[in-house]
């Protein structure tokens, strides 16, 4: 018997139960058990407690970035793909239709890269203000980066200094890390809470940022993003007709996160073997609430209807307040690591 692998003479079989091997194929299976994924070193339930640790480090700060945005009137929609499937074409077309279209709406964007600032430069050449915020080895954005990226940007600053000109003396204390500068204060009980129900009238509710967009275009990755809450109301998933109808079955957890998913590319579809019925069959099999739009950013088809889903967009405010995909797997985790505590007790 091999000490390292656990294999018995009998049969090649790993003794880490969360290695599932296929009786027939040999095919491996690391994410079956509790938690879902192997980590060399780290038992399933040491595994779980970081994950949730982890997690629930960045849901803190998520949440603050969901009562940060509210508090400005910006709703925030958090663009998750894989590579090139046309997030930013997207964004400078949703941008630059939304001019004509809804011209009184503020649009600013946070571009999560890697290591390039390309997008952003794309973006602003939009006029749209645009921050990018690069990950380097990082494969997806967290709460902290995206509250210091919103820190940065214009509008907000703008929101800030009408505030001053308002003369507020309310207190403000931000506990949490937050560079934009506040020319005013209010009291935060829990964390950074913008209490916007305060007797007189704060500049966050004025009204002339009450219909602000925030895109935050996440690096491109079908896996890592669906876990991470960035304080936003929605996912939007875009899948490009050039990947296969099958993405959604392949990356389940990425299209369970997401309010929408949008089919980008249409125009390819003449010269693709790509079965649309059938991808929008495998997307609601993960995510039967799952709202499907198909268009092409380069040739403008179907883009009105996406700006009907963001123009009535209050309409999915409540998306916001309801349990999202990752509280739902937090209290998975928690559950399954109190079995297998109970197990081991
Ligand atoms: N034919 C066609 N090409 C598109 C469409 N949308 C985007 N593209 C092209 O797809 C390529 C990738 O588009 P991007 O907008 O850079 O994609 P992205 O998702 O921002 O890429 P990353 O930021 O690298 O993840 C570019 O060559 C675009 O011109 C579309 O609707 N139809
Ligand atoms: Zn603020
Ligand atoms: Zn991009
Ligand atoms: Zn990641």
């Amino acid at each position: 018997m091999c000490v390292v692998c656990g294999c018995s003479s009998g049969g090649a079989t790993p003794s880490d139960p969360s290695v599932a091997v296929h009786p027939s194929t040999g095919d491996l299976h690391f994410g079956a058990g509790s938690a879902r994924v192997s980590v060399p070193g780290l038992s399933q339930a040491r595994t779980i407690k970081l994950e949730e640790d982890v997690l629930g480090a960045n849901n803190a700060i998520a949440k603050q970035n969901r009562a940060h945005f509210a508090a400005h009137g910006v709703r925030a929609l958090n663009l998750v793909s894989s590579p090139g499937s046309g997030k930013t074409t997207l964004l400078c077309a949703t941008i630059e239709a939304l001019k004509q279209r809804a011209p009184e709406w503020d649009v600013a964007v946070i571009e999560g890269d890697q290591q390039t600032s390309f997008d952003a430069d794309r973006i602003r050449a939009t006029g749209a203000p645009a921050v990018q915020v690069n990950t380097g080895k990082g494969c997806h954005l967290d709460a902290p980066m995206v509250a210091q990226a919103f820190a940065q940007l214009g509008t907000h600053t703008h929101a800030h200094e009408h505030e001053h000109e308002h003369e507020h003396e309310h207190e403000h204390e931000h506990e949490h890390e937050h560079e934009h500068e506040h020319h005013h204060e209010h009291a935060h009980a829990d964390g950074h809470h913008h209490d916007h129900h305060h007797p007189h009238d704060h500049a966050h509710d004025h009204g002339h940022n009450a219909q602000s967009l925030l895109f935050i275009e996440n690096v491109g990755n079908l896996v890592c993003p669906a876990l991470w809450d960035l304080g936003e109301q929605a996912k939007v998933a875009i899948l490009s007709v050039t990947e296969g109808e099958d993405k959604p079955l392949k990356y389940p957890d990425m299209f369970a996160a997401a309010q929408l998913m949008i089919l980008n590319k249409i125009d390819l579809l003449p010269h693709l073997n790509f079965d649309l019925a059938r991808c929008k069959d495998y997307a609601r099999r993960v995510n039967p609430g799952i709202t499907i739009l198909e268009l092409s950013a380069s040739t403008g088809e179907g883009m009105p209807a996406w700006l009907d889903w963001l123009l009535a967009y209050p309409a999915h405010a409540a998306h916001a307040q309801q349990p999202d995909a990752r509280q739902a797997r937090i209290a998975q985790l928690e559950a399954e690591l109190a079995q297998l505590r109970a197990a081991s007790a």
